[in-house]
């Protein structure tokens, strides 16, 4: 019976694989790139992302059946097959943000149906910007569209952050959901990720860019280490408030208290929760270089950022801290950073376009030499969100 099974499956996988089939519904659904404010999402603080120019497209059909769902990913040349009524977690990398999507969808809504879907993706995965929460959004969007099942942006979001829980197993913040649903062209978005209120800021590099330089690694343990940081965070949270009587949020206590209970937090906690506080305060600072357009002062804060990641958040590794530190020399870089979770993948710098070249050439040359590996450079710019870019909407 198991072997019949699986020989359907493979038969389907198969022919999918070879099928050119005709789509119904096209969708668009961008990586995102953070400005300022790192591992602040989940501890009630402020953020400053943006969407990005790359991109997972997804196509999508009914195919009549009441189950049966197939999501195949042109990128891994593989094919998902899924049983809509056996929802259980998958083993290959991007199948648990399917099948998570999936069943967050149908603890909402009872209208999810058979679909065949294909994706292709331009967004490096596993390199901070976001890929994971592009490909849930793009799902969730296609789905409501394709079946009417009537969810709002706020509950697609969060139904995607729900899928990393429950099926990834990252305890993420909501910020790469929103903001790959909510990006708009040129705007990086404040969020203050407690109220979820937020602000479209206005984002204008010229004559500078943003240059993404992928480290083209992802250390071990970088989920495990992820938790981890939460709870750290978390637990020195709840001694601080306690210690002063406030509500247990990090909005709710200041550096003077941290400050004040430094031995009973103990070093970790106490450089986890400095960190916290220091990085809302410069998210905070970042919006306001934005709008007097001092992408100078924006530059330095970048560059604190990174020391708070590096040192007090520990979330950085050799390969991020080679590149901000190869960064500095030059007068043509105003700031840079590592991106995202850490651990990896990119570091974000903002460069005089003029010298763009000549900077990805030495720094390719200088981390080659380093560590054996080639480094992959792209350029980006704050874009519009996941949207339907064919059929229905
Ligand atoms: C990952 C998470 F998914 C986000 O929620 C956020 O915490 C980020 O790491 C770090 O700022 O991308």
């Amino acid at each position: 019976m198991i072997k019949n099974t699986n020989l359907m499956e493979d038969r389907i996988k198969e022919s999918l694989k070879k099928a050119e089939v005709t789509y119904d519904l096209e969708v668009s659904s961008p990586g995102r790139v953070n400005l300022i404010g790192e591992h602040t999402d989940y501890n009630d603080g402020f953020v400053l992302p943006a969407a990005i120019d790359k991109r997972i497209f997804m196509r999508f059909r009914a195919n009549g059946s009441r189950t049966r769902c197939t999501v195949k990913s042109k990128g891994f040349d593989s094919v998902l097959v899924v049983d809509l009524s056996k929802m259980d977690r998958g083993t290959e990398g991007w199948h648990n943000y399917v099948l998570g999507v999936l069943d967050e969808i149908q603890l909402l809504t009872a209208g999810l149906r058979g679909f065949d879907c294909e994706m292709e993706t331009d967004i490096p995965v596993g390199s901070g910007v976001s890929s994971s929460a592009a490909l849930e959004c793009g799902l969730a969007f296609g789905l409501n569209e394709l079946f009417g099942l009537g969810l709002d942006r706020w509950q697609m979001i969060k139904l995607g952050q729900r899928a990393e829980h429950n099926f990834v197993g990252t305890q993420c913040g909501i910020m790469d959901q929103f903001s790959s649903v909510m990006g708009r062209k040129d705007h990086s978005m404040l969020l203050d990720c407690r109220s979820l209120d937020f602000e479209y800021i206005p984002t204008h590099m010229a004559p500078y860019v943003i240059l993404m330089l992928n480290t083209n690694v992802k250390h071990n343990l970088s989920t495990s280490a992820y938790n981890d940081r939460k709870q750290e965070s978390s637990s020195g949270l709840k001694i601080v408030a306690e210690r002063h009587g406030v509500p247990n949020s990090f909005r709710e206590i200041t550096l003077d208290m941290v400050n004040g209970c430094r031995e009973d937090l103990g070093e970790l906690r106490y450089r986890r929760c400095s960190y916290v506080l220091e990085e809302n305060q410069r998210v905070l600072e970042a919006v306001e270089c934005l709008k007097n357009n001092d992408l100078t002062s924006l530059g330095k804060l970048l560059y604190e950022s990174h020391r708070g990641q590096r040192e007090k958040y520990e979330i950085s590794c050799p390969e991020l801290d080679f590149l901000v530190d190869f960064s500095r020399d030059w007068e043509e870089v105003l700031g840079a950073r590592m991106v995202g979770g850490g651990f990896g993948g990119c570091t974000l710098n903002i460069v005089h376009r003029d010298a763009v070249d000549s900077f990805v050439d030495a720094a390719s040359e200088a981390y080659k030499k380093k560590f054996s590996i080639g480094l992959s450079p792209f350029q980006t710019v704050p874009s519009e969100g996941t949207a339907i870019i064919n059929g229905h909407g």
